[in-house]
């Protein structure tokens, strides 16, 4: 039995349901629960938001892109109501920095996160909502798990907008094994023997099956290939490269920071676990 292995503790109980059940209500009635007033969250919210705009905007001319960065272009040129898809690898970093708006505009693969969702549910996305953008922010690992659904996109005449973040890895697995491994293993695309990073050129592959392929390298060129996208009325993917190198702070119970980001503005008692 291993108590607090993935969500951290306050206290770790261990004992009957029943029993231990009436002494947390008994417990309860004597305690004064301290929470955040609306406003306190209103302004912690705010100052969330200027950290990640900051720092989006701070790494504006970095290249490869940082995500952030990304995600900052990304909002500025999409309308509200367009539905965005978050990949397994940056779904915490879209839910976390996208400000959503209208309901029905976040779409994740929470829970499991299965790879290859986003590719085949941005096409189905854009059949249930024809008169706006639908945009699936993807991994390349994740793209690539069911790229073939770029040529049904062109067969159905639907025109998704697919960007993926190109770090020629599934980056997320590999900062996992450097921190608890030390090493890595099948993360990182390279050329065996060699150790040369490989990609495929997910422009060209588009432009394979009939659709729009654009490439976006820097932050500058983000915007104005989503417009084309938008403009275009075809199934599109843009692909952008992207560093490997995490940045973002990640909040609430998934603790991302204890082995993503440990130096990037995280207070060091908040990163710990029981
Ligand atoms: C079908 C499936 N296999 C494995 C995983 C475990 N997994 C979670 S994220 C990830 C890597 C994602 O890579 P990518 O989409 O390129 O995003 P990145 O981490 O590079 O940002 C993997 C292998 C998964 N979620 N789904």
């Amino acid at each position: 039995l291993e108590v607090g292995k993935t969500f951290p503790l306050a206290a770790g109980l261990v004992g009957d349901a029943a029993t231990v059940l009436k002494q947390l209500v008994a417990d309860a009635g004597r305690r004064k629960v301290e929470r955040p007033t609306g406003t306190e969250l209103a302004e912690r919210r705010a100052q969330w938001r200027s950290e990640f705009e900051h720092a989006a905007l701070t790494a504006r001319e970095s290249t490869p892109i940082e995500v952030e960065t990304l995600l900052y272009e990304v909002q500025r040129v999409l309308p509200k109501n367009a539905v965005i898809l978050a990949g397994s690898g940056v779904r915490h970093q879209v839910g976390q920095f996208y400000e959503f708006t209208e309901p029905g505009t976040h779409l994740v693969a929470s829970g499991h996160g299965t790879m290859g969702w986003i590719t085949a549910a941005a096409l189905g996305a854009k059949i249930g909502s024809p008169g706006v953008p639908v945009v699936a922010l993807a991994g390349d690992g994740d793209f690539r798990s069911l790229s073939e659904t770029v040529g049904v996109a062109v067969e159905a005449g639907e025109a998704p907008i697919w960007v993926v973040l190109n770090n020629a890895s599934y980056n997320v697995i590999g900062l996992y094994q450097k921190r608890h491994y030390g090493r890595t293993l099948g993360a990182y695309f390279e050329v065996s023997g060699t150790g040369e990073s490989y990609t495929p050129d997910y422009a060209k592959l588009a432009e394979s099956y009939g659709a729009l392929g654009l490439r976006a390298s820097d932050a500058h060129q983000v915007g104005p290939a989503l417009e084309e996208a938008m403009a275009s009325g075809r199934p599109t993917v843009i692909d952008v490269p992207v560093t490997p190198a995490p940045r973002y702070r990640a909040s609430g119970h998934w603790r991302a920071n204890r082995y993503l980001a440990n130096d990037w503005n995280v207070p060091a008692a908040d990163d710990e676990l029981a």
